[in-house]
C-alpha cells in the first residue's frame, strides 16, 4: 500500500479516478492500491462526491487533485488551500495563466508541505491546438523556475515527453495521462521520460481493474 501522503514511484502508476460516486470510487481504489503510486481525482468524482473523499482515498494512497487551477493568484489561492486542507499531496494547475499564478499556487501548496503539478501540453488531439510546441516548452521552463515538483505531458506523443524532458532536466518530475484509452503506451511514455503514467479508463471500466493495473505494472517494470 502506497505511503498515505508521499508521492514516492514504486510503480510509476497513477491510477486517474473519474468514477463519479463514493462506492466505485472506493472499490475500485481498494482493489488496485498497492499497484498503484497515487490517485487522482477531478471534477467528476469531487462534484459528485463532494472533497470529503480525498480523506476517504487517502487511506489508500497519496490523492493529486486534478483541478487544472487557471485563475488569477488570489483565486488560485483560495483553491488550492481547499485541495491541501482536504489532505491532498499534489495538485495539477495549468501554465498559461503566468508566472504570477503558477508562483502563488506553488507558495500555497508549500505551505501545506503539498506538490504542483504544471500541465505543459494535454494529451487529446485538440490539446496541441493552441498549445504550440514553443509554448508548451516555455511553460515547462516557468514551472522549473517557480519551483513547480513536475509537469504533465501528454502519454499520446511520446516525442513530446522527450522534448519536455530535455527542457526540465532531471530537476522536475513528469506525469502523463493518456496512456490506454486515449490510445498512448505506458512503454513508450516511461521510455520518453516520464516517472508517472496517469491510467483511468482502461482500468476503473475494466470488468477486473486490478488485473488491468498488474498489466500496466509489468510491462513497466520489463524495462528496468
Ligand atoms: P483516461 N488528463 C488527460 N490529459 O487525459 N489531466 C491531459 O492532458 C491532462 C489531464 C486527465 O483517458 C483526464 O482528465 F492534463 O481515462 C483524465 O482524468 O486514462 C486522465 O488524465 C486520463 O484518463
Amino acid at each position: 500500500m502506497a505511503d498515505k501522503n508521499k508521492l514516492q514511484r514504486k510503480t510509476g502508476i497513477i491510477l486517474a479516478l473519474d468514477v463519479t460516486d463514493e462506492a466505485s470510487a472506493l472499490e475500485i481504489t481498494a482493489a488496485v492500491a498497492d499497484l498503484v503510486d497515487a490517485v487522482k481525482i477531478g471534477y467528476p468524482l469531487v462534484l459528485g462526491t463532494g472533497l470529503s473523499i480525498v480523506s476517504k482515498l487517502s487511506k489508500y494512497a497519496p490523492v493529486i487533485a486534478d483541478f487544472k487551477v487557471a485563475d488569477i493568484p488570489n483565486t488560485d489561492h483560495l483553491i488550492c488551500e481547499h485541495v491541501f486542507k482536504a489532505g491532498c499531496a499534489a495538485v495539477i494547475v495549468q501554465g498559461f495563466t503566468g508566472p504570477d499564478s503558477l508562483s502563488e499556487c506553488v507558495k500555497t501548496a508549500t505551505a501545506f508541505d503539498g506538490k504542483v503539478f504544471v500541465v505543459s501540453e494535454m494529451s487529446h488531439p485538440g490539446g496541441s491546438y493552441f498549445f504550440t510546441d514553443e509554448i508548451s516548452k516555455e511553460i515547462a521552463g516557468l514551472s522549473r523556475k517557480y519551483g513547480a515538483f513536475g509537469i504533465v505531458a501528454p502519454a499520446t506523443r511520446p516525442e513530446r515527453v522527450k522534448e519536455l524532458r530535455a527542457v526540465i532536466g532531471d530537476d522536475l518530475k513528469i506525469i502523463s495521462p493518456g496512456v490506454g484509452a486515449q490510445g498512448g503506451s505506458a512503454a513508450d511514455t516511461i521510455k520518453a521520460g516520464a516517472d508517472w503514467v496517469i491510467v483511468g479508463r482502461s482500468i476503473y471500466n475494466a470488468e477486473n481493474p486490478r488485473d488491468e493495473a498488474m498489466k500496466v505494472k509489468v510491462e513497466i517494470e520489463k524495462l528496468i
